[in-house]
């Protein structure tokens, strides 16, 4: 069977598990391209992404840039990549014959639910229901920014940027708090797009618990220690999602220790 969708990552990737599971739920092919975070700069990146080792040595030069975010050195992109991808992150999407270049983890996402027959997870045929879905994915990104910056500077951290993630994380929470208190979904009472988004980053997130100890060790405290008791609609909707058959395949035992955590 083609792939409706192709992504080429660093793997695992929560990013590209909001795709997956999307695509389990709305029955889309997605074909996934990667290696683990440290093999990626050994990759020529690429709608055809191949090892560099099966490159023509001479060709590399052309093809090698500085990494601007989240990798360290060098990394080797082709200019048909770049093309499609201006950013030049990953995850990179591509449609099934790579002509066109996906990017911003969400919209891959939404990509592989619009290839769907069934537009479910995406509003349906409902215009606002969708528009209002965005709202919550473009909140969820503006958090995710955010803790992409705390997660990379994690271990020298400053009064300035602790400040400015526990904001940014309370005023995110706050929001999926009270979206929740009169709906059993972040939008209405359906699944959607919005609810997988906030799944797959959030547990990123909550994966700061792992890091307590550097935390402590900088004089701050993890910054979701109260979740819990602080956000519990949040919380029980996270348990219930984590629960469900789509997520769990593709999220496996990710969030077990963060979610077994006691203070
Ligand atoms: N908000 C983006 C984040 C993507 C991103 O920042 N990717 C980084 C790795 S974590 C990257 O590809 N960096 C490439 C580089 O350093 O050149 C998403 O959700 O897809």
């Amino acid at each position: 069977m083609t792939e409706d969708i192709r992504i080429f990552s660093y793997l695992p990737n929560p990013r590209v598990w909001k795709s997956l599971i999307t695509a389990k739920l709305a029955e889309v092919e997605v074909k996934v391209i990667g290696d683990k975070p440290r093999n990626l700069p050994k990759w020529l990146w690429d709608f055809d992404a191949k090892k560099l080792e099966d490159v023509d040595s001479n060709e590399l030069t052309k093809y090698k840039r500085e990494s601007k975010r989240g990798f360290k050195g060098d990394l080797y992109k082709t200019n048909e990549f770049l093309d499609k991808h201006p950013f030049g992150t990953v995850p990179a999407g591509f449609n099934s014959d790579g002509t066109v270049g996906i990017f911003e983890s969400n919209s891959i996402m939404r990509a592989v639910a619009r290839a769907s027959d069934n537009h479910d997870l995406y509003g349906g045929t409902d215009k606002l229901t969708q528009s209002r879905i965005d709202s919550f994915l473009d909140a969820n990104l503006v958090f995710a920014r955010e803790f992409q910056v705390y997660v990379l500077e994690l271990t020298e951290l400053n009064d300035y940027l602790y400040k400015r993630m526990t904001s940014v994380y309370l005023f995110y929470l706050d929001g999926i708090e009270k979206a929740l208190t009169d709906n059993s979904y972040i939008v209405g009472n359906e699944l959607s797009i919005a609810d997988i988004s906030f799944v797959c980053d959030f547990a990123q997130f909550l994966r700061e618990r792992d890091s307590e100890e550097i935390i402590n060790s900088q004089g701050y405290e993890i910054i979701s220690k109260n979740f819990e008791e602080e956000f519990p609609r949040v919380c029980k909707h996270l348990m219930k999602l984590c629960q469900k058959q789509e997520f769990k395949d593709v999220m496996q035992d990710y969030l077990d220790k963060a979610l077994a955590y006691k203070k």
